[in-house]
Order: C-alpha cells, then structure tokens, then sequence
C-alpha cells in the first residue's frame, strides 16, 4: 500500500505557541496551571499537559482566586477578559496573533461606524471570541442564503471580518452575497483565513489528486480539520476524520492502492505516526510526502513568558 502524506500538515504556529505557552506556564509557576477551554482542539495535547499540571475549565467560576489562567488559542470575549480581572487571575493569554489581528479588525470596522457582519460558525469559541470583542452591533452568518436573511438596510456601510478556519472556497462565496447586497462593504478579502489554513486546504486538494482514499487526523470538534475532510470528500475521494489510529476501519481501504493522510493545524505528528503504524500491520506500505510550502511562520511568546525573570500579568 502507498501513503502519502499532506505537506504542509499538523501543527501551525498559533498551536506551536498557545503549547508552549502552557508548558512554561507550568515550569515558571509550577502545577496546577488553569486553561480556560481546551487550549487547541485536541485530546492528545490536552492529556499530556494535564499530566503535566494543566487543568482545563470551561469557566472562570472553576478556578481558584489568585490561579495562573491561560486562555485558548481560539480567543475570548471582553467580558471574559474583564471578568478575569475582577477576580484577580493573573492571565496568560495564549490566543492566537491571527486570531487576535481578525478582533482589532473588527474594532476598527465598528470604530469607523460600520456595520459587523462576522462569516463563522454559530457556537465555536472562536466566533464566540470575536463577537464578544466587538462593542456595537454585529451579525453571523455561515452562508450565502443567510446574508440574504440579514435585517440591515442595504444602504448602510458595512464590513465584514472571518473566522480563520474556514473554507476558502465557501468563504469566497459568502463576500460576493455581501458584495451584491452591501455596495458599501469594507473587509479583507479571504485574507482572514489564516496562512495555515490555506495552505492546509491546498494540501488536501493536491492529495486528493494521488491518492484513492484521504484520513484527516483531526477532532471532531477542530473547525479547520471538519474543513480539510469537506475539501478532501468535495474533491472525490471518500475521506474519513479520525481522532485517532484506534478510528481506523479495515473496509474503508478495500481496493485501495494510495492513502493520503493529512493532519489538522491542532493534531500532533505522533497520531499521524501512529495511524501509519497501525496501516502498516495490515499490509506492507511505502511512505511519502507530496512536496509542499514548508512554513517557516513563527510567533513571539508573551512578553511575560519570554523574559527569563517576568512572571504572569496580572
Ligand atoms: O478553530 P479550530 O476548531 O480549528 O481550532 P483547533 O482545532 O484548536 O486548531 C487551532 C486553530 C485555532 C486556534 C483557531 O484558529
Ligand atoms: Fe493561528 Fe491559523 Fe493556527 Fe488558528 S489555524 S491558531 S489562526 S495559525
């Protein structure tokens, strides 16, 4: 059996950081550290830094006065952040830059006295994120047929930002519904889809060129791993989401001579290693990777965890 691997895949730099933010939480305060929400949507990642000392809430109620506090990757609303400060938790924000450059865009709309339309995911604590940053009105929508249903007056000056994970394609055609309905619409293009999406879904996209079947190693909950599979099923091939090599099914490759697996932004490379092992006991397989970008995009730490004497902000 071939495998082929997606590049680029796995870990983005936005994961690479909000990790390592909780490690040297971990090692500069020592255990428990808090994390609001999982920091990157991934049981692996999750387990290992609770071995470590990490605690994961999903509410701040859940924390002692006076704890170290990290927030996720994906982001939090004002009033998280107030209410942080209201009892005193010293916070380490690990939300990602991308992620953080997508709420000060939505600012400036709102200051400019635009309208907010937000194109995202009802309930993802990313959109949750975002439209808890933004004082003034804003809307979601998902899809083209929505913006339709939008109740603002077409003659309003309007903009628009994204969540960073979302299809580039379906986003695409979500801004030209806005376009035809809004003709004073501001935003940035597709350009809110972060660089490791895009990159993620191109790689899926060529993928399904090679190969007879696509595994994406992602959670169910990851918005940029349900992507990769939509992308990787639109382009033909049956393509499986799995959390893990346990997920496997021996009947999915029935006549199959190529696997392709990919990886989401928040899925460490050893459940990809690992879904190889567990291919290889079924039959003899010849790994390889497509070339592909090689991303060399990397993010500072809070200034609070890259000093050597710093400690938490309070
Ligand atoms: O936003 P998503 O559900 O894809 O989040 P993950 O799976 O934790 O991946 C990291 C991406 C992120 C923090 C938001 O851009
Ligand atoms: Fe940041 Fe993009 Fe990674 Fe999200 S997927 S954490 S926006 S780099």
């Amino acid at each position: 059996m071939r495998i082929v691997l997606a590049q680029p895949r796995g870990f983005c730099a936005g994961v690479t950081r909000a990790i390592e933010i909780v490690e040297r939480a971990l090692e500069r305060h020592g255990a428990p550290v808090y994390v609001r929400h999982e920091i990157v949507h991934n049981r692996r990642v999750v387990e290992s830094l609770e071995r470590k000392g990490a605690r994961f809430v999903e509410s701040l109620d859940q924390i002692p006065p006076g704890a170290v506090t990290v927030f996720s990757a994906h982001g939090v609303a004002l009033s998280v952040e107030r209410e942080a400060a209201a009892r005193g938790l010293p916070v380490l924000d690990a939300t990602c830059p991308l992620v953080a450059k997508v709420h000060a865009e939505g600012q400036r709309y709102a200051a400019q006295g635009r309208t907010l339309i937000l194109i995202g995911h009802a309930g993802h604590p990313e959109v949750e994120g975002t439209l808890g940053r933004v004082e003034g009105e804003v809307h979601l929508v998902a899809t083209a047929e929505e913006v339709a249903r939008l109740p603002i007056p077409p003659s309003r000056p309007v903009a628009y930002v994204t969540q960073t994970t979302l299809s580039v394609d379906d986003t695409r055609a979500v801004i030209e519904a806005l376009r035809r309905r809004f003709p004073d619409l501001q935003g940035p293009d597709t350009r809110d889809i972060c660089y490791a999406t895009q990159n993620r879904q191109a790689a899926v996209r060529e993928l399904a060129r090679q190969v007879d079947v696509i595994l994406v190693v992602g959670a169910a909950n990851s918005s940029n791993s349900n992507r990769l599979r939509e992308i990787g099923a639109e382009s033909g091939r049956p393509c499986y989401l799995i959390p893990d090599a346990a997920a496997l099914r021996r009947e999915w490759f029935g006549g199959a001579g190529a696997i392709g697996i990919t990886a989401g932004a928040s899925a460490p490379e050893s459940l990809v290693q690992e879904v190889i092992a567990a291919l290889a006991g079924w039959w003899p397989v010849e790994v390889a990777t497509l070339p592909g970008i090689v991303e060399d995009v990397q993010f500072k730490l809070p200034a609070a965890l890259a000093s050597p004497q710093a400690g938490a902000a309070g």
